[in-house]
């Protein structure tokens, strides 16, 4: 039988936070702006989240927009350890897309920052505003090549392959977030 897990509360009234951290990957992306400082700074923010740490980050790519337009995308993974709530976290990430700017005026629009949560531990959640794992992950090279830079025995070689033809190219290593991330790299 699963564990009870302490929760906490949030002002209104929500389940907040839970006890134990679950591993949470988050793929970051931007295409107006000063796409690298936005994403440095939305490392920055999630990092002071409460009961979060950033564990790693993957290099830093760049790719041509996938089913957009616009200028090319800066894209990235990083890895988290939470005790936030799925959707206390979506609502945490959806503040600092704000606060970076964002605009949403139509779908798949040009954006200063994207941040999309892939995997929440070993959950699969299907409600009206969190869908997990992310519905489209596996059919992105500007998603798979970053994660798997971080966890390569968890995303298939047949997966890469198939999105291998999609415009994706290697910007920065690991050091482009330094400073942000744990001592992992
Ligand atoms: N939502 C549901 N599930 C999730 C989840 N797992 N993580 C809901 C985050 N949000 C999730 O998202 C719309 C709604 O999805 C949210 O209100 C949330 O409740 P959004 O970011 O406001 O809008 P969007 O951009 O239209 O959707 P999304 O899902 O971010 O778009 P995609 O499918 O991720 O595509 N090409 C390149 N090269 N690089 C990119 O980063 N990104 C996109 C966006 C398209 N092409 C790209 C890139
Ligand atoms: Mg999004």
């Amino acid at each position: 039988m699963a564990a009870v897990q302490p929760m906490v509360g949030s002002a209104e009234g929500g389940v907040v936070s839970v006890a134990a951290p679950s591993a949470v990957f988050v793929g970051l992306g931007a295409n107006l702006g000063d796409r690298e400082a936005t994403l440095r700074s939305a490392l920055q923010a999630m990092a002071q989240l409460p009961g979060t740490r950033v564990e790693r980050v993957s290099p830093l790519y760049g790719s041509a927009p996938v089913d957009a337009g616009g200028p090319d995308y800066l894209n990235a993974v990083a890895a988290l350890a939470t005790t936030l709530t799925p959707q206390a976290l979506l609502q945490a990430l959806q503040a600092i897309e704000q606060s970076a700017g964002r605009e949403r005026p139509y779908r798949n629009a040009p954006r200063t920052l994207d941040l999309d949560i892939l995997w929440f531990g070993d959950q699969v959640i299907h409600t009206p505003t969190l869908t997990v794992p992310h519905p489209r992950m596996a059919e992105r090279a500007f998603v798979l090549r970053p994660l798997a830079d971080l966890v390569p025995e968890r995303v298939d070689a047949a997966c890469l392959q198939a999105v291998a033809s999609q415009g994706i190219y290697l910007l920065a290593g690991t050091g482009w977030a330094e400073g942000v991330a744990g001592d992992c790299f």
